[in-house]
């Protein structure tokens, strides 16, 4: 909970300064709200859960739990949006939402319960509409890559894959090495005016000249987004940086980013041990670096440094008696297990040099690890090898729908099917000539397949 609450700390102050306000919407959405936009849930229909029962008397009609909110927020927009004065309306909201998964149920990943903030926002052009997507988008990539140390590649989703209520769905992915998996990490939507027509959400629009007039029935239709991020970037994180010992955590997410440990030797002076390491705590806390103290006298060293390690935590300090004597530390990296003895009196300057180095470290890594499972294939030979590796394939697509199902369908195993996870933006050159590996159709694009979460 304390890397959320670091995460949406970041997330909530960039969009306040996009003018983004907080709302709060109901869990439950009776159902008339639901079944008024069918089109829109059915594909989902099978995650939704339904109150039927209080106590032991049945609910006259079901009560819906919000998978995700537009049935409940649109109609207001509809009632609270007249003219072009009160665009953009953009909306955020943090909660929870619940979409009843039965197929393999993964921590953090695919949860029948999750955490996430929905951005719905409302404008009276494409453009800005547009413009926001990719805002949004460069918000997602740094929280994977600058907190989360997760490298990932933005891009759009195919016809397939995107949200079916929009107009365009853009992505940021990843991709995890050791399951060979591709995961969605998170999506900012266009929904150009679709929702729009079905909550007929309309706006008197001060660029027609036939609606300044105010000739009757001359009205236009909103352009909409959406976009979330979710706690599956937690799960996405977890997996990237683990090992064998457990948790390795970025220290820019880390709820503790060093922990102090000292190191009863026998006969030691314990009194003056504890006091140099509160000192430390509270010269790092005052710097602004999250750190504590384990203090506790019923475990040894060596059992809280594996609990340490096992949590995750970046830094671990040492402190025995021979250390009090010669005015320096032991400091121990969680990622990579290196140990440095460091001078008591500039230990602030060299914790922060060392946890901003493990932050790059775990992401340069992590990056390495990625890119030496991206395979680019031409073939559906090579694809289906590629497919067998588990990797992260970049294949020429002609971006067509029916090809796509049929690359799932021709792929379907054990372990699921081979899906596109998005053209990345980041295209290389599609020489003239080049053909889509599945359909031998000319190729549109350079697309990233695999299996995924
Ligand atoms: C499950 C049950 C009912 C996903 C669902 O991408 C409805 C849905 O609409 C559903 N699972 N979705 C798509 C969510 C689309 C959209 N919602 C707002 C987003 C961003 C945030």
């Amino acid at each position: 909970m304390e890397i959320w609450e670091l995460l949406k700390e970041f997330f909530d102050a960039e969009i306040k300064k996009l003018k983004l306000k907080s709302y709060y919407f109901p869990l439950f959405i009776t159902e008339n709200v639901v079944q008024k936009k069918k089109d829109h849930f059915e594909g989902f229909a099978p995650e939704v859960a339904w109150v039927t029962k209080t106590g032991n008397s049945e609910l006259e009609a079901p009560i819906a739990i919000r998978p995700t909110s537009e049935t409940v927020m649109y109609p207001y927009f509809a009632k609270w949006i007249r003219s072009h004065r009160n665009l953009p309306l953009r909306c955020n909201q943090w909660c929870s939402v619940v979409r009843w998964e039965c197929s393999n149920p993964i921590p953090l990943i695919r949860s029948r319960e999750f955490l996430w903030q929905e951005g719905h926002t409302v404008f009276a052009t494409k453009e800005e509409s547009d413009e926001e997507v990719l805002h949004i988008l460069e918000l997602y990539r740094r929280i994977y890559e600058e907190f989360l140390a997760v490298p990932v590649s933005k891009g759009r989703k195919s016809e397939v894959e995107k949200f079916a209520g929009g107009l365009y769905t853009t992505s940021v992915e990843a991709f995890i090495p050791n399951t060979g998996r591709g995961i969605q990490a998170a999506t900012s939507n266009c929904l150009g005016q679709n929702f729009a027509k079905m909550f007929e959400i309309f706006f008197e629009d001060e660029n027609d000249p036939a609606q300044k007039k105010k000739e009757k029935n001359k009205r236009s239709l909103v352009w909409q987004n959406s976009w979330a991020y979710t706690t599956r970037s937690i799960g996405v994180m977890v997996m990237t940086h683990g090992d064998d010992k457990g948790l390795v955590l970025p220290p820019r997410v880390a709820p503790i980013q060093v922990m102090v440990i000292p190191d009863p030797l026998e006969d030691a002076d314990m009194t003056a041990i504890k006091e140099v390491c509160e000192t430390i705590v509270y010269t790092l806390s005052q710097a602004g670096i999250r750190a504590d103290l384990d203090a506790r006298e019923n475990y040894t060293p060596e059992w809280k440094h594996s609990h340490w390690e096992m949590k995750g935590v970046p830094l671990r300090i040492e402190i025995d008696v021979k250390d009090l004597a010669n005015k320096q530390v032991r400091v121990v990296r969680r990622d990579n297990g290196a140990k440095v003895d460091i001078p008591s009196t500039d230990l602030v300057e060299h914790v922060q040099v060392l946890l901003d180095r493990i932050q790059d470290s775990l992401f340069e890594t992590a990056k390495q690890k990625r890119d030496a499972c991206i395979e680019v294939v031409y073939t559906w030979d090579e694809f289906t090898a590629a497919v067998n590796d588990k990797k992260l394939i970049l294949a020429p697509w002609c971006d067509e729908e029916e090809v796509e199902k049929d690359v799932r369908a021709r792929t379907e195993g054990d372990l699921g099917s081979a899906k596109t996870l998005c053209a990345p933006f980041d295209q290389p050159d599609l020489v003239e000539g080049t053909v889509c590996f599945a359909s031998g159709k000319p190729a549109k694009t350079w697309s990233f397949w695999g299996r995924s979460y």
